[in-house]
C-alpha cells in the first residue's frame, strides 16, 4: 500500500507514522472537533468558512487551538504539496489532545492537530445522474441544548447511528428529524427541496451544521434568481416536493429520488437541481481560478 504523508503538530509524518496516544481524549471520548474540506486545482474551496468554523467549534467545546488560522491554511496547503495533489479532500482533525481515563478536559494539554489529503473519491456517477433513495432514521438529531449540531465534533455517533438506519433500509442516507419531528438534514449533508419553484432548506435553528456547501447553493440560488427560503418544514413537504437534493463538501450536490419509499415527482433529478448543480461546478471552478 502506497504511503501518503500526514501532518501532525507541524510535521510531515508518514502515515504509519501518524498516530495519537491511546489516551487521547479524542480517541476515547471523540473529544474533538473536525472540517472536511475540498481542494480544487490547488485552492482550498472556501477556506475562511472552513477554517472559521473549525474555530467556532473548538470555541464552544473549549479547545484551544494551538495554532493561528494562517498556519492552519499553511499547514493544508504543506500536505496537499506533499502529496502532489492538485484536487483533493482534506480532513483536518483537532482533539483535545492526551489526558487521563477520566472525562476532566483540564488535565489534557496538548492538543493535536493533523491533517489528511487524500484523492477525491467522487461518488459513482451514478448517483448524480440518476439521483439517490433515502429512508427517515427513528435516531433523531442530537438537540442543540444537548450537543449542537453546529459543533463539528469528532463526536458522530448520533450520524453514525442514523446512517446505519439509512445501509438497513438499502439506501445511500438517512434523513434525520430534530427533537420537534421537523426536517433537519442527513447524516453528512443539509437538504433542500424545490415546490414550485422556490427552494427551501431548514433554518440554523432546526439543529443542523451550518454546512458550507449549503450556504454556497444559497448563494447560487441568489445569481440565479431563484428564491431560496431557511425555513422549518416537515415529511409532508419532503414527500409532496417536486424536487430535493443534498449538499455537502464529500458529496457537492446529489439528487434525491425517493424518500421512504416516495418517489419525489416523477422519480428523477429535477430540472432546477440540475441547473444548480451545473452552476456549482462552474462556481467552483471560477473559484479555483487564481
Ligand atoms: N451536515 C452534517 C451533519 C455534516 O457532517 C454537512 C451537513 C455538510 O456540510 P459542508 O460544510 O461539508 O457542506 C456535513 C459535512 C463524508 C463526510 O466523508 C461528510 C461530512 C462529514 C463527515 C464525513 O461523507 N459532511
Amino acid at each position: 500500500m502506497s504511503s501518503i504523508k500526514i501532518y501532525m503538530n507541524g510535521k510531515l509524518v508518514d502515515q504509519q507514522d501518524a498516530k495519537v496516544s491511546v489516551f487521547d481524549h479524542g480517541f476515547l471520548y471523540g473529544d474533538g472537533v473536525f472540517e472536511g474540506i475540498r481542494v480544487y486545482n490547488g485552492k482550498i474551496f472556501r477556506e475562511r468558512e472552513h477554517i472559521d468554523r473549525l474555530w467556532d467549534s473548538c470555541k464552544t467545546v473549549d479547545i484551544k487551538m494551538p495554532m493561528t488560522k494562517e498556519e492552519v491554511a499553511a499547514a493544508i496547503y504543506q500536505t496537499v504539496e506533499a502529496n502532489g495533489f492538485t484536487d483533493a479532500y482534506i480532513r483536518l482533525v483537532v482533539t483535545r489532545g492526551e489526558g487521563t481515563l477520566g472525562l476532566d478536559a483540564h488535565l489534557c494539554h496538548d492538543p493535536q492537530v493533523i491533517v489528511i489529503a487524500q484523492a477525491l473519491s467522487l461518488y459513482s456517477a451514478d448517483f448524480y445522474e440518476k439521483g439517490i433513495k433515502i429512508v427517515t432514521a427513528s435516531t433523531i438529531r442530537n438537540p442543540s441544548d444537548s450537543l449542537s449540531p453546529r459543533v463539528k465534533s469528532l463526536n458522530y455517533l448520533n450520524n453514525i447511528m442514523a446512517k446505519i438506519e439509512a445501509r438497513v433500509a438499502g439506501c445511500e442516507e438517512a434523513l434525520m428529524l430534530n427533537h420537534k419531528g421537523d426536517v433537519c438534514e442527513c447524516t453528512g449533508d443539509n437538504i433542500f427541496i424545490v415546490k414550485k419553484g422556490k427552494l427551501m432548506t431548514p433554518p440554523i435553528d432546526a439543529c443542523i451544521l451550518e454546512g458550507v456547501t449549503r450556504n454556497v447553493v444559497i448563494e447560487i440560488c441568489k445569481e440565479l434568481g431563484y428564491e431560496c427560503q431557511e425555513a422549518a418544514f416537515t415529511r409532508h413537504d419532503v414527500y409532496t416536493a417536486d424536487e430535493c437534493f443534498l449538499t455537502g463538501s464529500a458529496a457537492e450536490l446529489i439528487p434525491v429520488v425517493e424518500v421512504d419509499g416516495r418517489a419525489i415527482a416523477d422519480g428523477k433529478p429535477g430540472t432546477i437541481t440540475k441547473t444548480i448543480l451545473s452552476a456549482f461546478g462552474d462556481f467552483v471552478k471560477k473559484d479555483a481560478l487564481r
